[in-house]
């Protein structure tokens, strides 16, 4: 295996002749799509068992509220609840693909040493030091393309062609990974639904969503439980499931080979049927 087929995620392929769904598990206190309802070790460990049981091949764990407007956390608190709750689905399902979703290159190291398999960064490794960081790894990495700061990225979001300037930046970022010595084999990339786009730039990117294929990666998209979707539908965060399940599938019909998910029941019995359309169109 190798190339678009498969993502190098240390010891182990994440085969993607399949779509392969990524299980959210927030620990932060102030997440706003499920309230915070997860912070302990036992519930944090808990859901992600559940997600696994309902078809998530990957679980994304996350210590820092990425959504807009977030508080900044510091490192000794994102990694007081990331790294328990790491070690401990590490020996409770040895079978996971443990993804930790953070910026910091110290909280990224913490992670690959409590034996996480992968690194999901909404910046892209653009922090001082992230990159060479992760040249001493094998880990798996997701880049993401957002445009400005968590604080500042939804105020007045501007694009002349969304989709060449995400795939652009993406392609830098690639770039740059590779000068850094990282294997691309080991890369996913994301075009950040909702981080830093207005409505009409999310929807243009879904629909377009193949044009990223062509830099010759894997690609992921998150649209669950979005504020696009709600802005569509005029459901609240908390009616969204629908909604989010409809995007994934749009997502994968599009290009996307990993979705990343609030709802993993769901969104695998979505995805079941887009499957089954495609093997009877064989
Ligand atoms: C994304 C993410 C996304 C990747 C968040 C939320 C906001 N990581 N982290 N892609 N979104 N790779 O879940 O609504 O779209 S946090």
């Amino acid at each position: 295996m190798g190339g678009i087929n498969a993502l190098a995620c240390r010891n182990r392929w994440l085969d993607l002749n399949q779509p392969v769904i990524m299980g959210v598990l927030n620990v932060t206190p102030d997440s706003f799509s499920d309230g915070g309802c997860w912070t302990s070790l036992d519930a944090a460990v808990t859901h992600a068992s559940e997600m696994l049981a309902s078809g998530a091949t990957i679980i994304d764990i996350g210590g820092e509220s990425t959504r807009p407007g977030a508080a900044e956390v510091s490192v000794s608190e994102e990694l007081e609840r990331v790294i328990p709750v790491l070690r401990n689905l590490r020996k409770q399902h040895p079978q996971a693909i443990l993804s930790i979703d953070t910026s910091k290159p110290a909280v990224m190291r913490a992670a690959l040493d409590a034996g996480a398999h992968m690194v999901n960064d909404v910046n892209a490794l653009q922090t001082e030091g992230a990159l060479e960081m992760l040249a001493g790894s094998d880990c798996g990495i997701c880049l993401m393309h957002r445009q400005g700061t968590p604080v500042s990225m939804q105020l007045k979001p501007e694009y002349d062609d969304v989709v060449e300037e995400v795939g652009g930046f993406l392609a830098a970022r690639l770039k740059a990974c590779e000068a850094a010595g990282i294997d691309r084999r080991r890369i996913a990339l994301d075009p950040g639904f909702g981080f830093g786009k207005t409505l009409q730039h999310n929807l243009k990117l879904l629909d377009d969503l193949a044009a990223l294929r062509e830099l010759g990666q894997p690609i992921l998209a998150g649209l669950s439980r979005k504020s696009m979707l709600g802005k569509i539908t005029g459901a609240d965060t908390g009616d969204r499931m629908l909604a989010s399940v409809v995007a994934a599938v749009l997502a994968v019909n599009n290009g996307a080979d990993i979705v990343r998910v609030h709802d993993v029941s769901e969104t695998r019995q979505g995805l079941r049927i887009w499957q089954a359309m495609r093997q009877h169109a064989g």
